[in-house]
């Protein structure tokens, strides 16, 4: 039998990544930087945390910089510090003048690509990029990117986690926070390049090549940004458009759009024999004679020519339903492939207590729970969390509306929501969608609408916050949400037991 050895169990062709030793950090990676990118002139659109880190990193590269957005400077934080910098600020609406002999524009995440500035450079035949095109084309460091529509940040914080805990140094960015460009300010060269990448940051990337790429699962989201679902998952798809016989890619073939994509997209997903990467499937609904499933509690790794794979149990870890162990595969596949040993990764996998946001318990009251899922920004992450919770649930949702289809929620709404509590722009599609089948009550604020389910909950019950919406019609962020949620659930007393009907009616007299 073959065991995992220097070649990871994976044969020639899987990049040894990480190991080199990487010296004259500031000289090799700065100066090339600033060789190619001082001599042109290039656009920031949108001063957000990203446009914000592009900026600051084009200045440093002496490249001649202008900064835009639809917002005016002095509503932009940093446009003071930028301008002192060297930047010119131009308004957005000012087309003519910004891109006056641009040679590219580094466009937000947050800008959609039918946002007339992006058309108007398009046109112009200024190359448009994302941050992460930018930064991927001098970062040296292996570059491992986790895209999909849910479970991103869990699998980068897995991967991340497991790497340091290893003792490699690693970088960890992109969507989940911290903007990609803040690679080339970290103290010590990163051995790693860990990156969660959005739809969005994929729409502008031609040369991004990611040694390892993974995706997680594809469902609806965003559909407010792209023509239709297919718009979305093709976007999805770039992550793997450059990456050649030394790259991997990590994939969930027990997702049905990821599956249907495995077996008509050709070329990039053909495997070993081709010039396109070599592929780790992961599963738990079916079996891998090469790759990652599921038998009862553990997750087998089956290697080429392993008879039995590795097994890694997963009764310990306190992540659980069945996305997790997908979130858990997904990082296992990776860490391997990376020549991280097997204990490493089972101390991080048992020790791991999940993410902010993230099914986060919060406290339990007169015997019922309270949840915070408020990262569960589409249906797809309302589908998993009450999938995954094995009791009645009151549920805290609505939000910006992403012109997904409530609808496939209705067995799950059905089957264990007792009442709905909807908060937000889409309440009234959320109640239309799904008041057929359950309670539905709507609140103005968060407050409110945890007061409300305090009433409606009764012992042995989870209140769930779970959006599947965006929160910026009423918060800055998720997280501002969640805490939100958090303090307002803080806040609760203890009430006195009685029947829900008794506590609802009590509810409405104090009006
Ligand atoms: N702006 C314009 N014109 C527009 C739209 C926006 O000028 O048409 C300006 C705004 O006025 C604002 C700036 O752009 O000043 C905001 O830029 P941005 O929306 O791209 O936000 P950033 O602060 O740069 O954050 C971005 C990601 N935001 C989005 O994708 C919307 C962050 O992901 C990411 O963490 C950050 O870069 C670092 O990489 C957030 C997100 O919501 C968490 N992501 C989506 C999701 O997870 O569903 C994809």
């Amino acid at each position: 039998m073959r065991t995992f050895t220097e070649d990871n169990g994976y044969g020639v062709g899987v990049p040894r990544v990480g190991t080199a030793v990487l010296t004259d950090w500031e000289a090799g990676m700065l100066d090339r930087a600033a060789e190619e990118l001082s001599v042109k002139k290039i656009v920031v659109a949108g001063l957000g945390t990203s446009g914000t880190a592009t900026a600051r990193f084009l200045l440093k590269c002496r490249a001649t910089v202008v900064i835009t957005d639809s917002k005016s400077a002095s509503e932009i934080a940093a446009s003071e510090e930028l301008i002192g910098l060297g930047a010119e600020f131009v308004p957005e609406s000012d087309n003519e003048t910004l891109l006056d002999g641009v040679d590219m524009l580094v466009a937000s995440p947050g800008i959609a690509r039918t946002a007339q500035l992006l058309v108007a450079a398009e046109a112009k035949g200024v190359e448009v990029v994302s941050d992460i095109e930018l930064a991927s084309r001098y970062i040296k460091a292996p570059i491992i990117a986790v895209t999909g529509t849910n479970g991103k940040s869990t699998v980068v914080t897995l991967i991340s986690s497991i790497l340091e805990a290893a003792g490699r140094s690693v970088f960890t960015g992109g969507n989940i926070g911290t903007p990609v460009l803040e690679y080339f300010n970290s103290d010590i060269a990163p051995e790693f390049c860990v990156l969660e990448v959005s739809s969005f940051q994929l729409e502008h990337v031609s040369t991004f090549k990611p040694q390892m790429a993974v995706l997680l699962n594809i469902t609806e989201d965003h559909l407010e940004r792209y023509k239709d679902f297919d718009d979305y998952a093709a976007t999805k798809l770039a992550l793997f458009d450059s990456q050649d016989s030394g790259c991997v890619a990590v994939v969930n073939a027990g997702d049905g759009c990821v599956a249907s994509i495995l077996s008509t997209r050709g070329t990039v997903f053909e495997g070993r024999s081709s010039n396109g990467p070599q592929v780790v499937p992961f599963t738990t609904t079916g079996m891998f004679g090469d790759g990652l499933y599921l038998r009862m509690s553990s997750i087998v790794f089956a290697g080429s020519g392993l008879l039995d794979g590795e097994v890694y149990s997963t009764e310990e870890c306190s992540l659980k339903g069945l996305h997790n162990i997908e979130n858990m595969m997904a990082a296992i596949a990776v860490a391997r492939t990376c020549g991280i040993d097997k204990e490493t990764i089972e101390g991080v996998l048992a020790g791991f207590r999940g993410l902010r946001h993230r099914m986060e318990f919060v406290r339990t009251l007169d015997e019922v729970t309270y949840i915070d899922d408020s990262k569960g920004t589409n249906v797809g992450a309302l589908k998993m969390a009450l999938k995954g919770i094995d009791s009645e649930v009151v549920l805290v949702a609505g939000g910006v509306d992403k012109g997904g289809d409530y609808s496939v929620l209705l067995p799950y709404v059905k089957e264990k929501v007792t009442r709905m509590i909807l908060i937000g722009e889409s309440r009234e599609k959320m109640k239309e969608a799904l008041g057929s089948v359950t309670d539905v009550v709507e609140a103005s604020t968060m407050e409110e609408a945890v007061r409300i389910a305090q009433s409606s909950a009764e012992a042995g019950m989870k209140v769930l916050l779970c959006p599947a919406g965006a929160s910026f019609d009423m918060f800055s962020s998720y997280a501002d949400r969640g805490e939100s949620y958090r303090s307002s659930v803080m806040a609760l007393s203890s009430v006195s037991k009685g029947s829900k009907e008794e506590r609802v009616a009590s509810l409405s007299d104090e009006g």
